[in-house]
Formats: C-alpha cells, sequence, structure tokens
C-alpha cells in the first residue's frame, strides 16, 4: 500500500543517519519496522553499532536479525532514538503507545541526545487529540484511576484488549485509551496524567522528540527538526 511504501521511505532514511560507534535506541511498530530491516543490513555489511529495544518485539526482532543489544542500565546516554508515533503535530509533540510499548520507548527517548520520529504524513496533525491518548496503568484498583482520569475531561475511556482478554504491557500494566477529541495544552494535560495515583506513564511525548521524518504518498519526504 501507499502508506507502507512510505513507512519503509521514512525507515530507510533514518537507517542513513546511524554513525558506526553509536548506541540507539530502537522503537517499536510497523514503521520501525522497515528501519530495523534496513539497520539490520547495513550491520551485515559491516557496521558496528549497539542497540537499546523499546519493547519485547522489537528485542526479539532485532536478536532475530543480528543486531546487538545492550542493558540501557548498562550506557550512559544514547546517541539517537528512532521510534514512530500515533500523531505528530508542529511541535514535535507526540501521542504514542498505539503499539501498547509507550512506558519503555519513553525511557529509551529520555535516555537519549536526538529522538527521531518516523511516520507517514497520515500521523501529522496540526493539533493532537484525534489518536486516542494510551495511558498505562497499574492494575490494581485501575478502576479509580480511571475516575481521576475521567475529570481531565476526556469524553470516553477504554480498556484495551487484545484477542478479547485484557491487554498487559510487557511490564504488566493495563493500558487505557483516553478520548479527548482535541488537546489544547498537551504539556499541562501531561502533567496532569502522571499525578494521578496509579498513573505508571501516558503516551504525551513533549520535548522529547528532536527531529521528524515525515514520507508521503508521492515518494516525498519532510524532515522537520526542532
Ligand atoms: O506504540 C507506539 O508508540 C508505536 O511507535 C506507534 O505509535 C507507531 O506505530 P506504527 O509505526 O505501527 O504506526
Amino acid at each position: 500500500s501507499d502508506q507502507n511504501i512510505a513507512k519503509k521511505k521514512a525507515g530507510e532514511y533514518a537507517a542513513t543517519l546511524i554513525e558506526p560507534g553509536m548506541t540507539i535506541g530502537i522503537g517499536t511498530g510497523s514503521t520501525v519496522y522497515f528501519f530495523i530491516q534496513a539497520l539490520a543490513k547495513k550491520i551485515q555489511e559491516g557496521l558496528i553499532i549497539k542497540g537499546v529495544p523499546t519493547s519485547k518485539q522489537t528485542q526479539e526482532l532485532a536478536t532475530e536479525l543480528n543486531i546487538p543489544l545492550v542493558d540501557l542500565n548498562n550506557v550512559d546516554q544514547l546517541d539517537i532514538t528512532v521510534d514512530g508515533a500515533d500523531e505528530i503535530d508542529p511541535q514535535l509533540q507526540l501521542i504514542k503507545g498505539g503499539g501498547g510499548a509507550l512506558l519503555q520507548e519513553k525511557i529509551v527517548a529520555a535516555a537519549s541526545k536526538r529522538m527521531i520520529v518516523i511516520a507517514d504524513e497520515s500521523k501529522y496533525v496540526q493539533t493532537l487529540g484525534k489518536f486516542p491518548l494510551p495511558v498505562e496503568v497499574i492494575d490494581f484498583g485501575w478502576k479509580h484511576t480511571m475516575k481521576h482520569l475521567q475529570q481531565l475531561g476526556c469524553e470516553r475511556i477504554v480498556l484495551r484488549k487484545k484477542d478479547d482478554k485484557i491487554f498487559v504491557s510487557d511490564h504488566g500494566h493495563y493500558i487505557l485509551d483516553c478520548y479527548f477529541q482535541q488537546i489544547k495544552d498537551a504539556a499541562q494535560l501531561h502533567h496532569q496524567i502522571n499525578n494521578i495515583a496509579g498513573v505508571a506513564e501516558n503516551g504525551l511525548f513533549i520535548n522529547i522528540a528532536t527531529s521528524a521524518v515525515i514520507a508521503y504518498k508521492d515518494g516525498s519526504i519532510k524532515e522537520i527538526n526542532k
């Protein structure tokens, strides 16, 4: 599909930014899939790098493709993290978490000098919020956590399911998808959500992404830098 071609273009472009000797954060999702494939090819051709995965899914794919991985606690700082997003606005504020990996993704991105977001044009929006905001919550007493979230104005909150079972993240938490429609002050909302007892993390990435690579159906690529 056009969207997949665009995702592939964005992923392969991001792989050209990886230099020998770098330690990089490797994101999660279908766009990053193409980045990982291109990175693995460069490693086969002799590129020396180390990677930190942002999910079990990415860890397994990277291992399968012989991408050398290291524990984040053994790294002082990552040079670059490459990851996808569900929405990107002109200030490079993001909504992430569609793939359920937002907690580890944010820890890895926050440990990086640069974060490059790769996406097809459908993710680029003027205002965040059309995509429901994923909020990762501790399972204990989650219905009370949900009540506090409702007070922040989201019209509808859905406990994420997968194959008819409650979705459980890599770190054993649940995810509540919060429908806000429009998020006017993403930085404030991020702060309010993370202040709620029981919230582990939320999918708003504020002041974390340093550039975005947006691929369009016509084959063009737009790079937005902070
Ligand atoms: O869950 C995540 O944060 C993923 O990065 C997601 O937001 C992007 O996934 P996609 O590239 O498959 O759309």
